[in-house]
């Protein structure tokens, strides 16, 4: 078994957990329970000390937020039910996730990311951790998500789970992130229509910035964009040495293996 790394304990780990992963997109609020409950099922065998767990909106979020335009900020009061709604949908999303971990024995806790951040220009400006910090060193799990949030200059705005899972990487100074994805590993094409799109097993920082340019959007309604846009949020998490391991949350085991520092499958994006 190929070790990531040693992990110092005390550092957490963050797990995010894609929205194409656990729901349909090109559905309309379509979950996919049972790949919930197999997640949760790989998260409690894993045991990690010290989690954070993100997840994405899938097909609860994305359409939502791209009907009334919440991203882009208030312009009128007809959205406002928009970024209700679109907040809405995620905390449904959200609570079929609670559910499967919480029934795994898993003492995962929410934080609704609407509650405790506030963005400038849709980047995170302030993040109330204070219950986040307590939960970790209590050996809770906490569970965050992309969301619909308050911003000091557009009003309002969708903040990513990718966004969000730098940021904590970031600032709770992380041992890894692992990232769960529909794809393999990080390409340097879109799988899913480039047939002869070759998987990177392997890559340093500047390998990275090498094939972003050829790195391929994801398909259906993503807002906060899919593959590339994920890349770009982690580049500060990975030049800060912290690794980032891409795993294909959709296919059993693999999860689980990225989580107990097995690296065989996926992609491990390192900084030299
Ligand atoms: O799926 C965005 O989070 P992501 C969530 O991690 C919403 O990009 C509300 C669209």
């Amino acid at each position: 078994m190929e070790s990531v790394l040693e992990l110092d304990k005390a550092k957490p780990t963050i797990l995010k957990i894609g929205g194409s992963v656990i729901t349909d997109k090109n559905g309309e609020l379509a979950a996919r329970t049972e790949v919930i409950n197999r997640l949760a099922e790989e998260i409690q065998k894993a045991n990690v000390q010290r989690l954070v767990i993100v997840h994405g909106g899938g097909s609860f979020g994305h359409p939502t937020a791209q009907k009334y335009g919440i991203k882009e900020g208030l312009r009128e009061d007809a959205q406002k039910i928009g970024f209700a709604e679109t907040h809405h949908v995620m905390t449904v999303l959200n609570g079929l996730v609670m559910d499967s971990l919480v029934w795994h024995s898993i003492p995962a806790v929410s934080i609704a990311p609407s509650s405790c951040v506030i963005t400038e220009n849709g980047r995170i400006k302030t993040f109330d951790d204070t219950a986040l910090k307590r939960l970790l060193a209590m050996d809770f799990v906490p569970v965050l998500y992309g969301d619909a949030v308050l911003d000091e200059k557009l009003g309002f705005t969708i903040l990513s789970g990718d966004q969000l899972v730098a940021y904590l990487a970031l600032k709770l100074n992380a041992a890894r992130v692992v990232i769960g994805v529909d794809t393999d590993g990080l390409y340097d094409a879109d799988p899913k229509t480039a047939k002869n799109a070759k998987l990177y097993m392997r890559l340093t920082l500047s390998e990275l910035e090498t094939v972003k340019s050829k790195l391929a959007g994801s398909s259906g309604v993503d807002v906060t964009g899919g593959m590339l846009g994920k890349i770009n949020e982690l580049t500060p998490v990975i030049a800060q040495g912290i690794p980032v391991s891409l795993v294909n949350a959709a296919k059993p085991n693999r999860t689980y293996k990225a989580l107990i520092g097995d690296a065989a499958e996926g992609t491990v994006i390192k900084k030299e």
